[in-house]
Order: structure tokens, then sequence, then C-alpha cells
């Protein structure tokens, strides 16, 4: 399989409660490199653009504002598959659904507050890493 890249996002509700250091050690025991990151705080506007292909479902205002509350660790994990890798890491959408052991099964708190971000396809990584980060930072 393929070395990728995928974009990752620490959410507010996880930044808020001190979890980075405990989801990044899923994320490395997994065997993904956490080539960048770094903490920074979204408008609701920026929320939207980077969130616009959910701009027509119910819950994208919501979303937004979430998004905006706190501040969000932004990051590009690097490794085998990583794409996949990282979806199963963090598990189901709805940490009601989410297996065992996944970071959204102990950390989300609802479906829209759910910790963690993942891109789902090599087309999207690459989009969602050039919104937040240029070539320079990515340090592989
Ligand atoms: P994903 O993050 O697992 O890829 P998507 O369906 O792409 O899930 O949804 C993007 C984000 O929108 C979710 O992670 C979650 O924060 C939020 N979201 C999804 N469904 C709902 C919902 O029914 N209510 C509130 N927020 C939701």
């Amino acid at each position: 399989m393929a070395t990728e890249r995928t974009l990752s996002i620490i959410k507010p509700d996880a930044t808020k409660r001190n979890l980075t250091g405990k989801i990044n050690a899923k994320f490395e025991d997994a065997g993904l490199r956490i080539i960048a990151q770094k903490r920074i705080q979204l408008t609701k506007a920026q929320a939207g653009q980077f969130y616009a292909v959910h701009a027509e479902r119910p819950f994208y205002d919501e979303l937004c504002e979430f998004m905006a509350s706190e501040p969000v660790v932004v990051q590009v994990l690097e490794g085998e598959g990583a794409i996949l890798k990282n979806r199963e890491v963090m598990g189901a959408t709805n940490p009601a659904d989410a297996a065992p052991g996944t970071i959204r099964a102990e950390f989300a708190e609802s479906v829209g507050e759910n910790s963690v971000h993942g891109s789902d396809a090599p087309e999207t990584a690459k989009e969602e890493i050039a919104f937040f980060f240029s070539g320079l930072e990515l340090v592989g």
C-alpha cells in the first residue's frame, strides 16, 4: 500500500478538554506520523469555507458555529494507507456507532461534537491539506 497524507483536525470539544495529547497518541500508536501540526482559531466564515460541501445539510450552521467556538489543532498525518487508517482510528461519525477503542468511541460527546475530522479520499485530502498548510510546512 502506498504512503499517503491526510488532513486531520482535533475539534473544539477535544481541545477544550485537553485531549490533544491523548488523541495524538492514538494516531502514533496506529503508525501515523504527525508531519505538520498547528493550533489555530477558525472564524465561522473559514469553518464554512472548509465545510462548504455540507452547505445544504441541516446541521451546517451549527457545525460552523461549533468549529469556530474554540481553537482547533490542524495536522497532516502520513503513513501507509493513511486516509483509511485514520478513518479507522477515528471511528464512526456518531460516537454511539463507533467501534470500541476508536477516538470517537472514547472521547466524542455527540454526532456533531465528535472530536476529530479526517479526510475521506485522496482528492479531498490534497485539497484539505492545501487549505491549511503550505508545502514548506510539511516535514515528512
Ligand atoms: P465525518 O466527519 O465522519 O466524515 P460527515 O458526514 O462528513 O462525517 O459530517 C461532517 C461533520 O458534520 C461530522 O463530523 C459532524 O461534526 C457533523 N455532523 C454530521 N452529521 C451531523 C448531525 O446529524 N448533526 C450535527 N452534526 C453533524
